[in-house]
């Protein structure tokens, strides 16, 4: 399979992240994507490509105008500001408050614009998101035109991003515009199986009252992890998109023996949801040892994934999702492509 690789993710870097009492470096570092790109070429997956740059304007139909045409301004506004190190926000429009008035000052619009303090900028930041974009689209159209598999090596990662908010490293929610380029592009129903140890919160959002993408989301328990506020099992998408909304909240500590169960009972719903094509959110930070996650699945589990996904029969889009145990990063994201490849 090719995979989709753009080197201006390095650009995010630096940026520092609030956790347990204090601001880190943080853990979505450029390092995370060239031990995958690395492991890529060390096993022979396949080419690896640039992405062809794509018009922002996909990013709109799963994203509200008003904030993707903020995103690359807020560098720029940081700066005018007189301001350096990581651009976040530190307030947030919760119950009681008015998220109906837009504000005007960059902190102001930053906590308009996210649901936490975990996606910040530095100078390199909406290029590399830009990039991330791309290379979701550029391997979607693989897909699309008749590639069995692609693997788009996103960096950031998307999955926490909603219609109108950035949060949990993510901006873009890459594999919810790639969902809707398939159903622009002629897929009648896309599924997507979201793979990463926390709850894809935003692609959820995104898709949550409709009945032509069919969200399945395999992760840790938001009664005790992260993003916490949204991904129980009751929440089964709305109006039209009621049934289509699948949720597999899980406690920490939980192996393969309980998370193959989870992917098994998914994969059964998926099949009768008979989708077109399926977008794969990757996330390998359900890995024993990932410094930020409580699931204890093996690297030899990486591939067995892979290959009940290629059981699916259907045409797959792989996007990079988590994953924070560097070291062992490419070996688990790329198990579980050649693990597919197997299959
Ligand atoms: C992104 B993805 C506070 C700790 C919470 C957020 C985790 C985001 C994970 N900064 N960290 O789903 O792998
Ligand atoms: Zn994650």
């Amino acid at each position: 399979m090719k995979t989709i690789f753009s080197p201006l993710h390095a650009g995010h870097a630096g940026q520092m992240e609030l956790i347990s009492g204090g601001l880190v470096p943080g853990f979505e570092k450029p390092s995370r994507a060239e031990y995958i790109r690395a492991r890529v070429e060390a096993e022979k997956l396949g080419p690896i490509l640039p992405p062809a740059e794509h018009d922002i304007a996909a990013a709109r139909r799963v994203h509200a105008a008003d904030y993707i045409d903020f995103l690359p301004t807020v560098w720029p506004e940081w700066e005018k500001a007189g301001r350096s190190g990581s651009a976040f926000g530190f307030t947030w429009p919760t119950r009681g408050l008015r998220a109906d008035v837009r504000p005007k000052t960059i902190d102001a619009l930053l906590g308009y614009y996210s649901f936490d303090a975990g996606a910040s900028f530095v100078a390199g930041t909406w290029t590399a998101i830009k990039s991330s974009f791309d290379v979701a689209l550029t391997a979607a159209g693989l897909v699309k035109d008749g590639e069995r598999a692609a693997f788009a090596l996103c960096r950031p990662p998307g999955h926490h991003a909603g219609a109108a908010f950035m949060g949990g490293y993510c901006f873009i929610n890459n594999a919810a515009v790639a969902a809707q380029f398939f159903r622009d592009r002629g897929a009648a129903k896309v599924s997507i199986l979201d793979v990463d140890y926390h709850h894809g919160n935003g692609t959820q959002e995104i898709f949550y009252a409709r009945a032509d993408v069919q969200v399945l989301n395999l992760h840790g328990d938001p009664m005790t992890e992260y993003p916490f506020f949204l991904g129980h099992a009751d929440e089964k998408g709305s109006g039209d998109g009621e049934g289509f909304n699948v949720n597999y909240p899980m406690p920490f500590g939980t192996a393969w023996d309980g998370w193959s169960a989870s992917l098994e009972d998914a994969c059964a719903r998926l099949e009768a949801y008979r989708p077109d094509v399926v977008v794969v959110s990757l996330g390998v930070d359900t890995f024993e040892k990932d410094p930020i996650s409580q699931f204890k699945l093996k690297s030899e589990d990486y591939p067995k994934i892979g290959r009940r996904i290629a059981k699916l029969g259907l045409p797959t889009l792989f996007v990079m999702e988590g994953g924070y145990a560097v070291e062992e990063i490419g070996i688990n994201a790329v198990g579980v492509l050649t693990g597919f490849e197997q299959g």
